[in-house]
C-alpha cells in the first residue's frame, strides 16, 4: 500500500548488506533489543518502517473523515462529546506516527506530498462511506476493534520508537472499541428501527474490517521480513482469526448476526472460520477505486490548502524571531 516509491530500487536489498553487521542486528533483535534511531539497520528494515509507519499516520488522518461527517449529528450531548474526543484522539495519533516516521531520517512534508500525491497509501477501510449513525457504533466496534488487534502486538515492535508511540495509542483505541460497542449495544436494545440500523451497519462493514488484516499470508510480500526482524510480531491470518475469535461472541450477545453464510465454529480447533474474502473489492480499493478514494483525497487536498496561510505565518513568525535573535546577539 503506502509508498511506492519507498519501494525504489536504490534500495539496497538485505543480501547486499554487510553481513557482520546484519548479524548483529538480527542477534540483538532475536534477544529483544529495541532498534534506537541512531543504531545500525539495514536498509530495508528502515524502509519497511517508513512505509508501514507512514501509511498507519495517514489512516489515522483519513480515518477522521468518516466520523467527522457524523458530528453535527450525533443524537445526545454524550454522544457528540465522545465522537470528538475520538476523533482528536486519531489526530495525536496521526502526529505521534509521523514523529516515529521521522526518527528514520525522512521529512513530515515528504510523507504529506507521498499522501497528497497519491503515492502513500492508507488503509482500505476508510474508503467505505459512513452512512447512518449505527455507523458509529460500527466503526469503534469493528474497525477500533481490528486496529486494536493490529496494534497491541506492534507495542512490541523491535523500532523503539514505534513501540513506545504504540502503547498510548492502544490505550485510546481501547475506549474507542469500547465506545463503539456502546453505541451497538444502546441502538439493538432500542426500537426495531434501531437494531435494523445496528444490523445494517454490521453487513456493511464486516467485510471490509476482515480486509483490514490485509492479503492472505500466502500473498502478503512483506511479511516474511517483517516477522523475521520483529516488525510485525503475528501474520496478517493470524490476527484476522484473533479478531473473528474475539467479535463473532460479541455480534451474538447484540443479538446480531454476521452477514456471512459459511461463519462457522470449527469443533475440533475451537476456532470460527470465516467464508471468502472478495480480494477482487480489496484490489479495487486499493487501486482507488473504492467508494469514497476520492472524496477522502479530495477533502484532505482541500484541508491542505485550506491551511497553508496558517504555516506560512508560523514560518514568518519563526524566521522573525529568529532574526530579532541574531540582532540581539
Ligand atoms: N489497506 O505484505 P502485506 C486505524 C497492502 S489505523 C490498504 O501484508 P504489510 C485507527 C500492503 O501495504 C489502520 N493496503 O503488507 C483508526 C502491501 O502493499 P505494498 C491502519 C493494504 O505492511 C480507527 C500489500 O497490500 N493500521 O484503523 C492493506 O506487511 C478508526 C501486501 O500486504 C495500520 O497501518 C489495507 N488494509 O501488512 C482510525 C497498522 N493491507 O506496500 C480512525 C500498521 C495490506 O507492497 C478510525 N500496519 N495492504 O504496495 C500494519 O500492521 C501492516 O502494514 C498491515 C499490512 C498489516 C496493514
Amino acid at each position: 500500500m503506502y509508498a511506492q516509491s519507498l519501494n525504489a530500487k536504490d534500495l539496497t536489498p538485505v543480501a547486499a548488506e554487510d553481513a557482520t553487521k546484519l548479524a548483529v542486528f538480527q542477534a540483538r533483535i532475536d534477544a529483544e533489543e529495541k532498534i534506537e534511531p541512531n543504531d545500525w539497520m539495514p536498509e530495508q528494515y528502515r524502509r519497511t518502517l517508513i512505509r508501514q509507519i507512514s501509511q498507519h499516520a495517514h489512516s489515522e488522518v483519513i480515518g477522521m473523515q468518516p466520523e467527522g461527517n457524523w458530528v453535527t449529528r450525533a443524537p445526545t450531548l454524550k454522544r457528540k462529546a465522545q465522537l470528538i474526543a475520538k476523533i482528536q484522539d486519531e489526530a495525536g495519533h496521526g502526529l505521534y506516527l509521523y514523529s516515529a516516521a521521522e526518527t528514520l531520517g525522512v521529512s513530515r512534508e515528504e510523507l504529506y506530498e507521498q499522501l497528497l500525491s497519491g503515492r502513500a497509501k492508507y488503509s482500505s477501510i476508510f474508503n467505505y462511506a459512513t452512512l447512518n449513525y449505527a455507523d458509529m457504533g460500527a466503526v469503534g466496534w469493528l474497525v477500533d476493534g481490528a486496529a486494536i488487534m493490529n496494534q497491541i502486538p506492534l507495542c512490541r515492535c523491535s523500532y523503539g520508537p514505534y513501540a513506545r508511540a504504540m502503547i498510548l495509542i492502544c490505550k485510546e483505541e481501547s475506549f474507542h472499541q469500547r465506545q463503539g460497542y456502546d453505541i451497538m449495544l444502546a441502538m439493538c436494545r432500542g426500537t426495531p428501527e434501531q437494531r435494523a440500523m445496528a444490523q445494517d451497519a454490521l453487513n456493511r462493514f464486516w467485510w471490509p474490517s476482515l480486509m483490514m488484516f490485509g492479503p492472505h499470508d500466502s500473498n502478503s510480500t512483506h511479511s516474511e521480513l517483517s516477522l523475521r526482524w520483529k516488525i510485525k510480531r503475528f501474520s496478517n491470518d493470524g490476527l484476522r482469526q484473533k479478531f473473528l475469535d474475539a467479535t463473532v461472541p460479541q455480534a451474538h450477545y447484540l443479538g446480531l448476526s454476521i452477514p456471512d453464510p459459511d461463519l462457522r465454529l470449527n469443533g475440533a480447533t475451537g476456532h470460527w472460520e470465516h467464508g471468502p474474502i472478495d480480494w477482487d473489492e480489496f484490489a479495487r480499493v486499493l487501486a482507488g477505486d473504492g467508494p469514497c478514494n476520492r472524496q477522502r483525497m479530495k477533502h484532505r487536498r482541500q484541508s491542505e490548502a485550506d491551511g497553508s496561510w496558517v504555516r506560512e505565518a508560523a514560518a514568518d513568525y519563526a524566521a522573525k524571531h529568529r532574526r530579532a535573535a541574531e540582532r540581539a546577539a
